[in-house]
């Protein structure tokens, strides 16, 4: 998010010294001992794993803590020619959606799998901004599994939060706009009659992490920003921030920031499960395309759904109520008790904390300063706790620490400001380098954060980093919590542009990996269990190789009789059995990307030789000393000619041991 824009016009005059500052002090910001303190030393294991949003690359990067290494790279919404996620034929169907195959995505929040509102180290759920869906990564693998399109949404923006037992993953559409059994094509000021503000209930499967659309609840056309559950005594309940209660459709920076308040909206999911339960939803003809990957196959499928459930937030009355909240609220944070409610007026200079139990109360006794189209509105001091006077401009998210304390980043003064929950009192502030815009601490949205760390990831770099042309990196800052003053201990580049982050002790994760594959499970329908089964094999004008991969070898590695015009899948099995051994595969003119196989998995690369040629192919991966050795030639021939499909391994013309097989036409 791009926040600096937003003050950039002049015409918003009030506005104007609200652009970001750079903080002072940059050389006196790091104490003594923050050296020691990030020194992982070789050989040694991070603390924390880092899982941090990708922005605009699609992807999750993964980080240690506090060393700020990089680890891993998981694609998730974006193509990664790196191991042919979305070029491979197995993993396609991942980024399929009701507009056809999509390369990319928009990546801002992510979330891990909870029970009994702790981290429980099983999943990662992600969300794509721009063309709405949720995605749910395996952490034994690294790898994601399902993704699924979210119907009547649009800009998925506050979204993948999750319920405390992980019942719900849920999103909130930040463009209002027409559902999709609506006629979308209508006259963009007719936004007050026709455009609805969707959020989406996604139900997870508590064995196989499975998700489902559940439900969605219609809610007036705003637009949705942030969320997080409530927990604890608030479990039951999500909260979500809105902009634009204006409605505007246009020039948004101005006429969006007209209200003095804008709203939280907490919503009773478990009464809404009611409803739901009661036949009370209205079914909506849609479509939205449901992505998983299956682990036995090592293949993914797209299936299209049809249909939805919608409750309506203006019929069923007591399901939505809006606290009203200062200026544009963004972060829209829970505290560990899931008492305090915090939002984040983009615009505000103080933060309002709302208490849930105020606002039960309210609902109660009817406190209400009116209705928006439909929805009960909250007076604003029958739900307030209080008020953070003078924190800092701009204020964004905010973390809690578990022992009372809560951190927001400030945008506009570029700082991070520890302040008490309960006595509402400003106990530190750290400058952040520069213009922060998430902020982290490890847990810091569960009911037993874990504490220690805080992470700042900027929207600025400036000077922090070598330059490196018209664009620099992007920047995160890692901060030790443990003390009463926050210490800033580290930079650290980052890819894309991250937003949200997530952090978990090491010890959770680490020791469940999957360390490759067991070839016996391998039910690929083009697996090859071992050399003596490599075949290739021609239909019509589509030729199966069943490959395998070992150290340093492909099986076939010479084939002749391809013809320009055939459609060639390469579908490769790498027979290692062993930790970390990868083989690529890439053959010349090949338009998409390498495969990269795991151990005991299979991979498919289609390949379209384009004109007749002799064609190398070897493997990308430096898989051991030989590993230049790991190579082979495709022979291609015109259309029409008459040389015959064969393929052999080791055919030299003294060594008849080896011979050449001919290929099995279908
Ligand atoms: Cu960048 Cu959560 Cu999309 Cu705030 S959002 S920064
Ligand atoms: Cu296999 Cu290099």
């Amino acid at each position: 998010m791009k926040i600096i824009q937003l003050f950039g016009i002049s015409a918003f005059a009030s506005l104007a010294f609200l652009g970001s500052c750079k903080p002072k002090g940059t050389e006196t910001a790091v104490s003594g001992d923050a050296a020691e303190k990030v020194y992982v030393a070789p050989g040694k294991y991070d603390e924390v794993y880092n899982f941090v949003s990708g922005g605009f690359n699609g992807q999750m990067n993964v980080y240690g803590l506090p060393s700020g290494r990089l680890l891993k790279v998981v694609p998730i919404f974006s193509v990664n020619p790196e191991n042919g996620y979305g070029f491979s034929e197995e993993t396609k169907p991942m980024l399929e959606t009701s507009h056809g195959f999509i390369p990319w995505d928009d990546q801002h929040h992510l979330e891990l799998s909870q029970t009994n509102g702790e981290q429980d180290g099983r999943w990662i759920f992600a969300n794509a901004n721009n063309t709405p869906r949720v995605a749910r990564v395996n952490l034994k693998t690294f790898r994601t599994e399902e993704i699924i399109e979210l119907p009547n949404s649009a800009g998925n923006h506050s979204s993948p939060f999750i319920t405390e037992n992980t019942e719900y993953v849920v999103a909130g559409t930040r463009f209002a706009v027409p559902t999709d059994d609506m006629n979308g094509d209508v006259p963009i000021n007719s936004f007050k009659e026709n455009f609805k503000g969707v959020i989406s209930f996604i139900g997870v499967n508590k064995e196989t992490g499975d998700m489902n659309l559940s439900f969605q609840i219609e809610a007036p056309g705003v637009n949705f920003d942030l969320s997080h559950a409530g927990k604890g005594k608030s479990h039951g309940w999500f909260f979500f921030s809105c902009y634009n209660s204006e409605q505007a459709n246009t020039l948004l920076e101005v006429n969006a920031s007209q209200n003095d308040k804008d709203f939280i909206m907490a919503v009773n999911w478990k009464k809404a499960e009611e409803y739901l339960k009661a036949g009370k939803g209205r079914k909506v003809k849609t479509q939205y395309a449901h992505n998983k990957f299956d682990e036995k196959t090592q293949t993914a499928t797209s299936k299209m759904e049809q249909e939805v459930t919608v409750l309506s937030a203006k019929e069923l009355k007591d399901i939505c109520y809006f606290m009203p909240t200062p200026k544009s609220p963004h972060g829209c944070d829970v505290d560990p008790t899931g008492e305090y409610i915090v939002g984040s007026g983009k615009l505000a200079a103080l933060i309002p904390v709302h208490s849930f139990s105020k606002m039960l109360k309210a609902i109660e006794n009817k406190e209400f300063a009116g209705e928006y189209d439909g929805i009960p509105i909250l007076k604003y001091e029958s739900t307030l706790y209080g008020e953070v006077q003078k924190p800092g401009l701009g204020p964004l998210h905010t973390e809690f620490d578990g022992k009372g304390n809560a951190y927001t980043s400030f945008f506009v003064s570029s700082e991070v400001v520890k302040w008490d929950i309960k006595t509402l009192k400003v106990l530190d502030r750290q400058p952040t380098f520069y213009s922060v815009g998430h902020l982290m601490v490890v847990g810091g949205d569960t009911k037993k954060p874990y504490g220690k760390y805080l992470v700042a990831y900027n929207k600025i770099t400036k000077d922090r980093f070598l330059p490196t042309g018209p664009e620099l990196t992007q920047s995160a800052q890692l901060y030790d919590i443990s003390g009463d003053k926050m210490k800033l201990l580290l930079d650290f580049p980052t890819f894309g542009e991250p937003h949200y982050a997530q952090a978990v002790p090491a010890s959770l994760i680490k020791d469940q990996q999957v360390k490759f594959y067991n070839i016996a499970d391998n039910k690929h329908p083009y697996a090859t269990k071992g050399e003596a089964e490599s075949k290739v094999v021609r239909q019509g004008n589509k030729v199966h190789v069943y490959m395998t991969s070992i150290r340093s070898h492909f099986a076939p590695d010479n084939i002749e009789g391809i013809k320009v015009g055939d459609e060639v899948y390469f579908h490769v099995t790498n027979l290692e059995q062993d930790w970390d051994v990868p083989h690529g595969f890439a053959i010349k003119g090949n338009q998409n990307a390498e495969l990269l196989i795991m151990p005991g998995e299979t991979s498919t690369l289609k390949w379209v030789p384009k004109k007749a040629g002799m064609y190398p192919m070897y493997c990308t991966d430096f898989c051991s000393a030989l590993h230049q050795e790991m190579q082979g030639y495709v022979r291609v021939s015109p259309a029409g000619s008459n040389v015959p499909l064969t393929y052999s391994l080791n055919n030299k013309a003294d060594n008849a041991k080896s011979p050449v097989k001919t290929a099995v036409t279908k």
